[in-house]
């Protein structure tokens, strides 16, 4: 094989979402967040999700009633909102090609059901894009990453609700005929498969909001109007942006069987098959039959209007991107087996791989099994964009972090990419990895989870200079995007 590199026009770049980025969570004229109200747990079980974004109706109500920024640490961020031209001209340093980020919706409509937008917010982002621009990196932009305004879960029940489709649609004609010439690709909905994990950031959803229904039946009630939304979405951004890309998002949970008796092997298949059927109906514009039986199964009726099946079929997303951290393992029975943790989920320790600080099975073959997976299953250009390690990283004295475990994380993960490309033909518009400078946990809202190229001076208690400095890794990267990948192999 002649010098290996990666496909030409590669999008080398890094992720962030405005909820974990941006801070200035009264500024601006912005609204208050699902997010913002998103509590920090100092004793928390690391390893349990579940624990972790349990959220009542009564916390919400606490966290409004509060200034607190120590212990709902997505109010404050890393600061972006106000350090946004140094970091992005710290992104270019490495050479940037595209920045994922969000566009907070309650920015731009601060409750969410205004009739009109906040000017202040739109201005904002028109800075952010502007110095992108001045770069030449190119902007990905989820419209929803767990951001919507907490006044649409509290009045109309969030995603649950047929009006919240409206406001959603009101805000993503906004954003695209405001961008039109500055964005060319978006992603609808983050992790969209989510919302039967944690309802109340994806969806605005509390239990008791509901009394009497089944729950179940509620968000995957709210689940179709997302379906219907991203669709929606999708089709307004072609019209007004026509040589835009739009793409799915999926949380890639990637289970083995724990052994090969035929009932881990099914337990594998159906966790997996339950969590495609999101990219599914996104991509084919039709629930798949498998969700479709297991409504049956368990009775859940949605409602539908004549025009839903339409919109879907007619709109299907350009192409497919994902979020992988790790791979679990199934089994059908876990007696005497250690659990392990995950991104949003969990599954039973691997015997064969090692694992993050935070009990995440660190596999980079098992990204390679994933883009061959998706690639296989739906034949449309795949985008990976979350990837990373969370560690905690100690900043030296001469001001940088020796953050070799996160290069190896990094180059595991790059050449089973490649081999991907390579061997297995599948296609890779690009790289986006997670939490490109360090910002606060999704799952556990700390800070010291960190992800980044770029370290912040901040702690869990959101104390700290809040300078930036550039960690080894940083050096690393900017090598690789500017080889393509190439110095990998030297
Ligand atoms: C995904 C989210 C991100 C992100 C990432 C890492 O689920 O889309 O927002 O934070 O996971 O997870 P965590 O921050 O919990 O380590």
């Amino acid at each position: 094989m002649g010098k290996r590199s990666f496909p030409e026009g590669f999008l080398w770049g890094g992720a962030t979402a405005a909820n974990q980025l941006e801070g200035g969570w009264k500024e601006g004229g912005k609204g208050i967040s699902v997010e913002d109200c998103m509590r920090q747990h100092f004793d928390q079980d690391l390893r349990d999700y579940t624990l972790q974004n349990h959220v009542t109706l009564e916390n919400v109500k606490q966290a409004l009633e509060t200034e607190d920024e120590v212990n709902y640490p997505k109010r404050r961020g890393v600061d972006f909102y106000h350090h946004y031209k140094e970091d992005i001209r710290l992104l270019a340093g490495m050479g940037f090609r595209c920045f994922r980020m969000s566009v907070a919706w309650t920015r731009i409509f601060p409750n969410g059901d205004e009739e009109a937008p906040n000017e202040e917010g739109l201005k904002f982002y028109d800075s952010v894009f502007d110095e992108c621009r001045r770069y030449g990196i190119e902007p990905l932009v989820t419209m929803s990453h767990y951001e919507m305004p907490v006044h649409l879960a509290l009045k109309y029940g969030g995603w649950y609700s047929r009006k919240t489709i409206d406001f959603f649609l009101r805000f993503v004609r906004t954003i695209c005929f405001r961008y039109r010439d500055k964005v060319k690709y978006w992603l609808t909905f983050n992790e969209i498969d989510s919302m039967i994990r944690h309802p109340f950031t994806s969806a605005g959803l509390l239990e008791e909001c509901f009394p009497g229904k089944n729950f179940e039946e509620v968000v995957f009630q709210a689940m179709h109007h997302q379906f219907v939304a991203s669709a929606a979405a999708t089709q307004i951004c072609h019209e007004l942006i026509p040589d835009s890309k739009v793409g799915c998002m999926l949380t890639k949970l990637t289970y083995y069987p724990y052994s090969c008796r035929p009932e881990d092997v099914r337990k594998a298949q159906e966790i997996m098959r339950s969590t495609y059927c999101y990219s599914d109906a996104q991509v084919f514009g039709e629930y798949p039959r498998f969700l479709l039986s297991y409504f049956r199964k368990k009775g859940i009726v949605i409602k539908k209007e004549p025009e839903d099946d339409r919109i879907m079929k007619e709109n299907p997303v350009d192409f497919v991107s994902f979020s992988y951290y790790n791979s679990y393992c199934a089994a059908e029975n876990g007696e005497g087996l250690i659990r392990s943790g995950g991104n949003t989920a969990a599954g039973y320790r691997n015997p064969y791989l090692p694992e993050s600080e935070w009990g995440w099975q660190i596999d980079p073959m098992g990204l390679r099994i994933s883009l061959v997976d998706l690639y296989d299953r739906y034949r449309k250009p795949l985008f990976i964009v979350e990837n990373g390690l969370g560690a905690k990283d100690v900043l030296s004295e001469n001001g940088t972090v020796e953050d070799e475990y996160r290069i190896a994380y990094f180059d595991a993960h790059f050449r089973e990419i490649l081999n991907a490309i390579e061997e297995d033909g599948v296609e890779v518009m690009g790289y986006t990895s997670w939490g490109c400078i360090d910002l606060v946990s999704e799952s556990t809202k700390q800070m010291s989870k960190r992800y980044g190229l770029i370290y912040v001076d901040c702690d869990d208690y959101g104390k700290g200079t809040y300078c930036r400095y550039k960690k080894k890794s940083y050096y690393w990267y900017k090598k690789v995007i500017e080889s393509n990948g190439a110095c990998l192999f030297q």
